[in-house]
């Protein structure tokens, strides 16, 4: 069954000219990053939506660091898995004749598709690993897993915050403006390990598909499709990430 599935998802993403991948924290998961359904999305009994928003930031701007600080620790022991490594793998061979025939678009923050070496990923959500400024909104990479003092801009002096995006806040320019040029030119879509609910990233699988393109949906949640379709209404391969995904996009 699963593997007529993963031929018929093959057989859809093959003569895609450029193809949209959009990942969730379902990719990192079988990497040992916590997901944000269940226990995984609740930190000190608080759900993570409390913590990430900027009115929790400027209550309680030690809380929210000491959440992220431990993010990055958790992350800093995970590796990338199977998963990463075959996306990574696949846009490089797609890319080897120079046109860009494909971009991956992240909504997690942990930086797992760039250490498996994925050529470029737009990331929608921004960065664990970055830290902005709350004055000027500059950003620079900090690598750091604790502050015992909370972090200061080098520019401004001013406290800095962690560079990703917080609910209510905007997506960045540069990211936003690569997610929908990426659009436009997809004539297929591969969503992996999200539950398809946070917007406005999900409004770019929902563009492709609008636009009558196929899409393939990886996601072991049985609750998370209907029927032999996934939350998009496309091809659905029932299963984790880093067992089906390099199948479905192993050399021919
Ligand atoms: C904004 C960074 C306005 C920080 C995050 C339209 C409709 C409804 C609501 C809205 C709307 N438009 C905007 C909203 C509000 C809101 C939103 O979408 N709310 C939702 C919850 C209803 N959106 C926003 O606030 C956005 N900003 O709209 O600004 C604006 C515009 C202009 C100017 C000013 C303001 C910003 C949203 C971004 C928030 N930041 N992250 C951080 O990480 O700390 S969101 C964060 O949560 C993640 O990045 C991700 O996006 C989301 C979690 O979702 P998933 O990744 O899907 O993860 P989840 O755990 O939920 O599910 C995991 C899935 O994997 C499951 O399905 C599971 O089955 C599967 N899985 C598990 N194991 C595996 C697996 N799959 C494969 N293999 C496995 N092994």
């Amino acid at each position: 069954m699963l593997d007529s599935r993963i031929a018929e998802a093959r057989r859809a993403l093959a003569p895609a000219r450029f193809v949209l991948v959009l990942t969730g924290a379902g990719v990192s998961a079988e990497s040992g990053v916590p997901t944000f359904r269940g226990p995984g999305g609740y930190w000190r009994n608080r759900h993570f939506s409390e913590l990430a928003n900027p009115d929790a930031f400027a209550s309680e701007p030690r809380t929210v660091w000491d959440w992220y600080l431990e993010r990055r620790s958790t992350v800093r022991l995970c590796t990338p898995n199977a998963a990463h490594a075959a996306l990574a793998a696949w846009a490089a061979r797609r890319h080897a004749d120079g046109e860009p025939r494909g971009a991956l678009v992240t909504q997690n923050v942990d930086g797992l598709h760039e250490r498996a070496g994925h050529p470029e990923v737009i990331r929608f959500h921004g960065s664990l690993w970055r830290n902005r400024c709350s004055a000027c909104g500059a950003e620079r990479e900090d690598e750091a897993l604790h502050h015992a003092e909370l972090p200061v801009s080098p520019c401004c002096g001013a406290l800095e915050r962690p560079g990703v995006v917080w609910f209510g806040e905007a997506i960045p320019r540069a990211a936003l403006d690569a997610a929908y040029d990426a659009v436009q030119a997809a004539d297929a879509a591969l969503v992996i390990g999200t539950a398809g609910v946070v917007y406005p990233a999900a409004a770019l699988v929902e563009s492709v598909r609008a636009a009558g393109a196929p899409v393939v949906e990886v996601n072991p949640d049985e609750d998370y499709g209907l029927g032999e379709r996934g939350a998009f209404g496309g091809v659905w391969l029932r299963g984790p990430a880093g067992a089906i995904v390099p199948r479905l996009l192993a050399e021919d």
